[in-house]
């Protein structure tokens, strides 16, 4: 160790090598998953269920990639058969949806997933329960989407499903419904995973490594899962709205029942444009990574990298409209979003130009990593371009929904994403594999892709411009671009090859390539540090770390992580440990312990992917029935986390002695808890704004005959609503003082008190308001109303939860974390709830 943190460096004595050896022996049996198909089905560590992520990812990679090859197969010449009509519709939609959900945002999530804790010197990440959930969600959301194929009933409203062509009336049959269940199941990975990174990053970086010495690839990550956070809800509430309104004939996007279907595309895009950047910044990351790396000296202007990441997180929120230039909104407003959607190139190209000056001034080396790095500032840079063009309205109104768009988006996406990621792949190869990836394979895959996707989709740019609509299954061969047709087809072919080399070059590697040296590229960052193959736990000893290259700066550090003598090197009493440190300052706070494999994560998706199954096939008893053991599943877990018997503190060294997770003040579940706030705030408002967007398009408000409720029963009800507060205030104050019992009390207050509130709110909405199908107005109270009782239940049970946690003497007055979380739940329910009654029953009456 270098500080003074660890023991002092003594000689070791020959008893020491056999404790060495011991506690190796006990860490790899603590972290490994167990053998065999039950090892696979509970496995929960983060390098396990990372590359199922990438591999998952990949394989929809290959199956959308599939269906682009009969698209361009059926636009290769005027009067082809390949697909008809109806079929060219769902091969399309589900061809941008495959890209976009399954394998764009998982594929990024899958490698910040491994590479984060290893960058951070940490062990896993603090939820890794939650991370395995994720992946069982994605995967089964995934399947559920594709079953479509075996039902006859496939999406085909295209990956946006821009409605009324998506409801019930133009949409009939299922197809709709297995896009908007399937994609929000599969969305509950990058949501969770947003959960876990922002808190890993947040709180577990090795010691030393503050906030100005984390990697810019963990900066891209915080900013990505902070983006999600604020990003998917938008889309998570739009699917249900229109899941609702075909399965219950709510009216939020029908005309005719004073409903609006711009409305959905609001909301779409306010997800559908930040995710471009979602996408795009942790690509950005790792080409911050591999940069320096082959330039061989640090990042230049690291400061203005992070500054350009938070603010392309920042100004991506506000060019949502950007997308919707043709349906008709006020000039002034078309004027703000084009200049807005102007300005996001400026951190952009801060961040570009902070990328050639590191090379400019370094001595670059050009290995395959960064053949894909220069293939990146090639494609991206002229996706970019065309991206500028598109923001001038004018422009914008001549090229919409034609040929000229593909272009660009397929420019953006493959130039910021392919590209940096099949650089992070090879880059990132012999830290995963122990093995080199064979050049002469690797440079023949960066060719067949650099030069298939530049003749697929340069041509589409001349073929806009003449006008081919895109979405559209052919052409006349007046139209002059057959040629230009045909040349695309064939790359598309080159391309698909490319992709395909790239892949069986990887997964030779880990069979077939050479043995690997220490650090092959000679980087700077912590994960080199790791011995190959990195055993299931990292590091054996947290390292300590004093800059932002430790690696270049101190060698050693590669030794340090193997020994057993430093931070937490001996796993005391068989528990997985990992290290928490301070948010800004990353000095030892705490000692997480986290679970090791189970088979909780797997059930809670299969009880959701059955209900879900239930809701499609319209049998809705199944559905209901399912929220039983879905409930008991969760219950176990939540029961089960962490360590129930936990010690209010550990020895991590000798002489330093830290809390456990429950006992400590920026506990994970903390941070967690105000993580998931966030992104159901971020739905919440979401959900707000669809109310006061159909007000603004009614004539009147309250509409469609209903009126708006009594003041008595809502006054008795906010009333109500304002107790729990009460409690969540004195009950951790009863715990902190150890008196058990009024603590316990105290949750019985609120519970009671949520009772009486939704038995007074939900029928005077009732009374007044009426069936929510007559009128949008109806739909959108009852899912306001709706979607805040919910959370009331949700802080009833967790209330009760906790109550019996304290009676079993799980929590108690230093061990009082999830006293503290059930508290900051009914805080936050009820002032939803504030927000949520005074836009139901004061906001008509004001205004
Ligand atoms: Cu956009």
């Amino acid at each position: 160790m270098s500080g003074g943190l660890g023991p002092d460096p003594v000689l070791p004595s020959p008893g020491d090598h056999l404790r060495h050896a011991e506690r190796l022996a006990l860490l790899e049996r603590v972290w490994s998953n167990r053998r065999g198909l039950v090892g696979q089905l509970t496995a929960v560590n983060h390098s396990t269920i990372a590359m199922r992520f990438i591999v998952t990812g990949f394989a929809f990679l290959l199956i959308g990639g599939m269906l682009s090859m009969f698209i361009r197969l059926q636009l290769a010449w005027p009067g082809l058969q390949v697909l008809d009509p109806e079929r060219y519709a769902q091969f399309v939609t589900m061809h941008g949806t495959t890209m976009m959900f399954l394998f764009a945002v998982p594929i990024m999530e899958g490698f910040a997933m491994y590479l984060i804790p290893k960058m951070l010197g940490s062990r896993d990440l603090p939820f890794p329960r939650l991370s395995a959930f994720g992946w069982w969600c994605y995967l089964f959301g995934g399947l559920f989407l594709y079953s479509s194929f075996l039902f006859g009933s496939v999406p085909d409203g295209g990956w946006f499903m821009y409605t009324p062509l998506t409801d019930a009336t133009y949409s009939p049959g299922k197809g709709a419904d297995f896009w908007l269940i399937g994609v929000t199941f599969a969305e509950i990975a990058a949501v969770t995973a947003a959960v876990e990174l922002i808190v890993a990053i947040l709180i577990t970086r090795a010691p030393g490594m503050d906030l100005t010495r984390m990697p810019v690839f963990a900066w891209a990550v915080l900013v990505t899962a902070f983006m999600i956070a604020f990003g998917f809800p938008p889309l998570i509430l739009a699917s249900l709205l229109l899941e609702i309104q075909r399965a219950f004939d709510f009216a939020f996007f029908e005309v005719a029942r004073g409903g609006d279907p711009l409305l959905w595309q609001h909301l779409f895009w306010l997800f559908g444009h930040p995710e471009v950047y979602i996408i795009f910044l942790p690509a950005a990351g790792v080409v911050s990574m591999v940069v320096p790396t082959f330039a061989r000296r640090p990042i230049v202007g690291y400061t203005w990298i992070v500054l350009a990441l938070v603010a392309t997180g920042f100004l991506s929120f506000g060019l949502w409209v950007h997308h919707m230039f043709a349906v008709g909104i006020p000039l002034l407003a078309l004027a703000f979003f084009s200049a807005a959607s102007m300005m996001v190139a400026i951190p952009t190209g801060i961040q570009v130009f902070a990328w050639i000056a590191t090379l400019w001034s370094g001595k670059p080396w050009l290995r395959v990593p960064m053949l894909h790095i220069v293939g990146f500032f090639v494609v991206f840079v002229c996706g970019g371009l065309t991206g500028v063009m598109l923001a001038f309205v004018p422009f914008d109104w001549q090229a919409h929904d034609t040929h000229f768009v593909v272009a660009h988006l397929h420019y953006v996406l493959i130039g910021g994403l392919m590209f940096p990621m099949f650089a992070g792949l090879y880059y990132w190869l012999p830290l995963a594999s122990g093995r080199m990836p064979s050049e002469s394979l690797s440079r023949s895959g960066f060719w067949l892709v650099f030069i298939g996707m530049n003749l697929t989709f340069l041509p589409m740019h001349l073929t806009g411009l003449v006008g081919l609509p895109r979405r559209v299954d052919s052409y006349a061969m007046e139209l002059g671009v057959h040629w230009l047709n045909l040349v695309s087809t064939a790359a598309g072919f080159v391309l698909a090859v490319g992709v395909i080399a790239i892949l069986i070059d990887v997964a030779l590697c880990f069979v077939l390539g050479r043995r690997a040296e220490a650090n092959p590229w000679q980087a700077g960052t912590l994960e080199w540090a790791l011995p190959r193959p990195v055993p299931a736990y990292n590091v054996a000893s947290v390292p300590e770390v004093g800059d932002r290259y430790p690696l270049w700066h101190r060698p050693a550090i590669a030794d340090e992580v193997t020994r057993t003598d430093g931070l937490l090197g001996e796993a005391h009493d068989g528990r997985r440990e990992i290290l928490g440190t301070g948010i800004q300052s990353a000095r030892p706070e705490q000692v997480i312990r986290v679970s090791t494999s189970t088979w909780w994560p797997l059930l809670a998706a299969l009880s959701i992917g059955v209900l879900l199954t239930g809701f499609i096939t319209s049998q809705y008893w199944l559905s209901v029935l399912m929220l039983g053991p879905l409930l008991g599943v969760f219950l176990v877990w939540a029961w089960t986390t962490g360590d129930r018997h936990a010690p209010a503190s550990i020895e991590v060294a000798p002489g330093l002695t830290l809390p456990t997770q429950a006992a400590a003040r920026n506990a994970p579940g903390w941070w967690a808890l105000v993580a998931t706030l966030l992104i159901d705030g971020s739905l919440f408002a979401s959900l707000v704004f669809a109310y006061f967007y159909l007000w603004l398009n009614a004539p009147a408000w309250p509409a469609g005959g209903a009126q708006l409720a009594a003041w008595a029963p809502t006054l008795a009800a906010f009333a109500a609503l304002m107790v729990p507060l009460l409690s969540a205030w004195a009950a951790p104050r009863a715990l902190r003082a150890g008196r058990r019992g009024t603590a316990i009390a105290w949750q019985g207050v609120a519970l009671v008190a949520g009772a009486a509130f939704l038995a007074l709110h939900l029928p005077a909405i009732w009374q007044s308001t009426g069936a929510p199908q007559v009128h949008a107005y109806a739909s959108v109270v009852w899912t306001l109303a709706g979607f805040h009782a919910v959370h009331i239940v949700v802080a009833m049970l967790i209330g009760g939860f906790v109550a019996l946690r304290i009676h079993r003497g799980h929590v108690d007055a230093v061990r009082s974390l999830e006293s503290r979380v059930a508290a900051g739940f009914w805080r936050y329910a009820v002032g939803q709830g504030v927000v949520a009654w005074g836009v139901l029953h004061l906001f008509p009456r004001w205004l």
